[in-house]
């Protein structure tokens, strides 16, 4: 199938270049699988990429409640996982108001559990009872994601929807199934959304001509790939 790049995606994916939070080369991911790419997330740190990043997921959002087969339903709370998560959430939330209308909380969790003053593992609006959506980064097998989805039912939310950064498009962790089904399996059928999918990657070296990436590119989806 061909893919037809966004003019968003496509200056998302140069924005991430110009400041290497997305590289081509090799990497050993957290899952050991080694990748011809990484993402990093934590390096989408400027006013503009900031803005462009939180634009991008903004529109994923919106155009995912729009749409006819209404994809993500309503929400409350985005919450963006300690640490990488903390200014996307924030961020979006704000554009979410300023760009479309929308009222929606921010929250986010602390990676060290404070035993005084307010404790807990949570700031941010309360998630108690509401519907909350996850921005992530990126996902590979899925053991990031599970975490977050853990933390928010924890503390009494539930998970509506999980929007991600890039979508490996790989398998999980039993290397059989797809990481967005079995996510999918524990938030819903169609509520794991994504900005950008590897398949965009790919369609940008191709479109950059650059056939050396893109070779490896089709060598890992053969290995981790969507079968
Ligand atoms: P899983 O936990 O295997 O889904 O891997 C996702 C996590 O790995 C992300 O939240 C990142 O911490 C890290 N990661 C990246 O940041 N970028 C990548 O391109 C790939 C990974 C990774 O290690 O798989």
């Amino acid at each position: 199938s061909s893919t037809s790049l966004q003019t968003y995606q496509t200056g998302l994916i140069e924005k991430a270049m110009s400041v290497d939070a997305l590289k081509f080369g090799s990497f050993t991911l957290k899952s050991g699988r080694i990748s011809p790419y990484f993402f990093n997330a934590g390096l989408l740190s400027t006013g503009p990429i900031l803005a462009a990043l939180s634009n991008a997921y903004a529109s994923t959002i919106a155009d995912a409640l729009a749409s006819p087969t209404n994809p993500l339903p309503q929400f409350d709370v985005l919450f963006g996982p300690a640490y990488k998560g903390i200014p996307f959430a924030s961020t979006t939330a704000l554009i979410l108001h300023t760009a479309h209308g929308m009222d929606v909380g921010f929250a986010y969790d602390r990676k060290e559990v404070k035993d005084h003053g307010e404790g807990g593992n949570m700031v941010g609006v309360p998630v108690a009872g509401k519907r909350v959506i996850i921005l992530d980064d990126v996902m590979t097998s899925g053991k990031a994601v599970r975490g977050a989805i853990e933390t928010v039912q924890r503390a009494g939310g539930e998970v509506v929807g999980v929007v991600q950064a890039l979508d490996r498009e790989e398998v999980g962790q039993d290397g059989l199934s797809s990481t967005v089904k079995e996510i999918e399996s524990l938030v819903g059928e169609g509520r794991v959304q994504s900005i950008l999918k590897m398949r965009d990657l790919m369609a940008w070296l191709e479109s950059k001509g650059m056939q050396e990436e893109l070779g490896r590119m089709r060598e890992y989806r053969d290995k981790y790939g969507l079968k």
